[in-house]
């Protein structure tokens, strides 16, 4: 048995456009996720957020649920447009009601409440008004948003994440064209991340200048798989730490030491925007803890050329920006989505951030996996979940005794939801959701779960 530290925060999380659903209820502006869901070919089946778990009316009964499992902390994120329909101007108060109520319960069950500004549903109008995140305006817009988030809701909320995976918005948004916007390109991605690094920095700069008082803090989540070298030479193992640079310290570096890997400016030239002497420190410590979102790990070797990258979405990046073939291990087992099982990797990629950012204070705010479950006789068996959450638990927890100051784990996702470009197929929760009758049945996992919590150990 495994005992995590008594101050450890066990938690779970959703995002809003994957459960919420009432996408134009009570004055909520249209998203880029309305949009891009709507376009025949962008999803699984044609599926869309329209309803998803009807969070929005059934939120009591999923604290209840939370409850239940024993977290002490939910980590949710704010639909930008249910609030501001435009992105701008204009406050809609019916949305600001919504999150005040949903945050009020949460603190009445003893939840935490862990609040994500951005997780990918940007308001359209933002997008056809000003390019999205492409326009240098956005910078902008998001820092008057999230100004309206601390000023309405930084009395209760007290730990506050601007981005969410900014990777998945400029590659799988800029670059591959899989998500929202669903454009594609090899250059727009590096000018989005320019955008989305600037405007955490604005969000933060704001939140330390004028509501200190409230005492919070706040940061960042970005995600990272773990990039294994195929072979013990030179030549795969810099091109595994590459392949990090690319993906992670892309992100990273410039919040933790003020401009992007070296790497990057050699190997992309003017397609690497340059930040300004004044936006390096501007940017530079803009992040209280370290955000990250886990899921799998590939091997990673130096290209000879021909791009070998074969995953589903093709979670490289821009391989040729980096000369890096990615590759599983044939013996490794997969999850519905194709991501290898790893653990191991989530102890290397937690030590990699602990050497490169001088031992921050972790938090995985994302981890799981999707599995078909299946609902028999009122109940689901998720036992290869269980496993997968036991073994990478395992992990983090050996992590923890060698020096990794990780301080909190979010388990994704508290329930079945709308899983982007794969729909409702991909099933990622603690919950099981019936998308016909919108109840949830607690899963296995989920009954695993509330044992881990209350003993705060895991048996192995
Ligand atoms: C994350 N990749 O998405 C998101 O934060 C969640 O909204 C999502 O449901 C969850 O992970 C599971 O997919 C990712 O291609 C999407 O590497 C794609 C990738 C990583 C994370």
């Amino acid at each position: 048995m495994k005992t995590f530290p008594n101050d450890f925060i066990w938690g779970t999380a959703t995002s809003s456009y994957q459960i919420e659903g009432a996408a134009a209820a009570d004055g909520k502006g249209p998203s880029i996720w309305d949009a891009f869901s709507s376009i025949p070919g962008k999803t699984f089946n044609g599926e869309t957020g329209e309803i998803a778990c009807d969070h929005y009316h059934k939120f009591r009964e999923d604290i209840q649920l939370m409850k239940n499992m024993g977290v002490k902390a939910y980590r949710f994120s704010i639909a930008w447009a249910r609030i501001m329909p435009t992105g701008k101007d204009t406050i809609n108060e019916a949305g600001i009601a919504f999150y005040n109520e949903l945050i009020d319960n949460l603190l009445e069950a003893d939840i935490t409440p862990w609040v994500t500004l951005y997780h990918w549903d940007l308001p359209l109008a933002l997008q056809l008004e000003d390019d999205g995140w492409l326009g240098k305006n956005i910078t902008d817009y998001f820092a008057n948003y999230a100004n309206v988030c601390f000023e309405r809701f930084g009395d209760r909320v007290k730990n506050w994440i601007t981005l969410n995976e900014s990777w998945v918005v400029a590659i799988l948004g800029y670059g591959q064209g899989v998500f929202a916007p669903g454009r594609i390109s090899t250059s727009e991605p590096y000018l989005a991340a320019h955008h989305l690094i600037l405007a955490h920095a604005k969000a933060v700069q704001i939140f330390r200048n004028s509501y200190a008082h409230q005492n919070g803090r706040i940061g960042i989540t970005n995600n990272c798989d773990w990039r294994e070298p195929l072979t013990d030479s030179q030549e795969d193992k810099d091109a595994a730490e590459r392949a990090l640079e690319f993906f992670l310290a892309w992100f990273a570096d410039p919040i933790y030491k003020g401009d992007y890997p070296q790497v990057m400016k050699e190997r992309l030239g003017d397609r690497l925007p340059k930040f300004s002497k004044e936006e390096k420190v501007m940017i530079k410590g803009t992040s209280d803890f370290f955000g990250l979102n886990h899921y799998t790990t590939m091997y990673a070797a130096h290209s000879d050329g021909t791009n070998k990258d074969t995953n589903v979405y093709g979670n490289g990046g821009i391989s040729e920006d980096q000369d890096v073939d990615l590759s599983l291990d044939p013996e490794w087992k997969v999850t519905l989505m194709q991501w290898a099982v790893v653990p191991w990797g989530c102890k290397k990629m937690l030590h990699w951030i602990k050497d490169r950012y001088d031992n921050p204070n972790i938090y995985i705010t994302e981890n799981g996996c999707s599995y078909s479950d299946e609902l028999i006789n009122g109940e689901v068996d998720d036992q290869e979940r269980l496993n997968f959450y036991k073994h990478y638990l395992e992990s983090c927890q050996e992590a923890i005794s060698e020096g990794v100051k990780l301080k909190g784990y979010f388990a994704w996702s508290f329930m079945d939801n709308f899983e982007w470009a794969s729909g409702y197929k991909m099933r990622f929760g603690l919950h099981y959701v019936d998308f016909k009758t919108l109840e949830r049945i607690p899963k296995k996992s989920a009954l695993w779960f509330r044992d881990v919590t209350a003993k705060n150990s895991v048996d192995f």
